[in-house]
């Protein structure tokens, strides 16, 4: 009976402090999936729907909802942490790496910073540098099925490792840009990058 009661506590232990190897400071783990939106949910048809990328590139590329379908798409896991202070552990999308996109275009050199353009006027930015090498996605899954509109079907900015308000829903296009441009919440005081290891809420943090 004593021994029960050592390893219930030993893995109670154990796997709290996994889990808090994975919750950044001033977070908690949620189970659930809040929705957090700055306006109504916008609902573009999918025949009109089209993602743009445009700005310091030799063409802009613009593909329809069956052609960015068409695209290699991927499976991706993913702890996402909300400002707010919720997290979530083991999210599961699917959809298109931005690398992916990224190989339909000619970058100049110059490019070095990205505001992603959504329906509904959000907006957000991020350096080239966070966008590139698997560490962001579009997705128009999960769980295995269709993104619901409320969570930013038909497709949306995935980007785990910085606030889940970099997360643009309703995504329809990136633009490439020499200089930095602030984003919606960026613009109202949140801090530009976003790193929640580095608790980078508002600015000055
Ligand atoms: N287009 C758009 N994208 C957005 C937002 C928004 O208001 N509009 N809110 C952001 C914020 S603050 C958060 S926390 C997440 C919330 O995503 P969820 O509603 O799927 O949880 O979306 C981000 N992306
Ligand atoms: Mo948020």
């Amino acid at each position: 009976m004593a021994s029960g009661l050592v390893s219930r506590g030993f893995f109670g232990k154990r796997r709290q402090t996994e889990e808090g190897d994975r919750v950044p400071p001033g977070q908690y783990v949620t189970p659930d999936f809040p929705v957090l939106s700055a306006g109504p949910t916008p609902h573009t048809p999918l025949d009109a729907w089209t993602f743009r990328i445009d700005g310091l590139v030799r063409e802009p590329v613009e593909w329809s909802w069956k052609a960015f379908l068409g695209l290699p798409a991927q499976k991706f896991t993913a702890d996402i942490h909300c400002v707010t202070k919720w997290s979530k552990l083991d999210t599961q999308w699917g959809g298109a790496s931005v690398d992916t996109l990224l190989e339909a275009v000619d970058l100049d050199p110059n490019a070095k910073h990205a505001l992603v353009i959504c329906d509904g006027g959000y907006t957000t930015n991020l350096p080239l540098a966070d966008l590139v090498n698997g560490q962001a996605f579009i997705a128009y899954q999960y769980n295995g099925t269709p993104l619901a509109p409320e969570h930013g079907g038909p497709a949306r900015l995935v980007v785990p490792h910085l606030y889940f308000w970099k997360s643009a829903k309703w995504v329809r296009g990136i633009r490439f840009l020499e200089k930095d441009q602030a984003g919606f919440w960026e613009s109202l005081g949140y801090h530009n990058r976003g790193d929640p290891w580095k608790e980078q809420r508002y600015q000055g943090d």
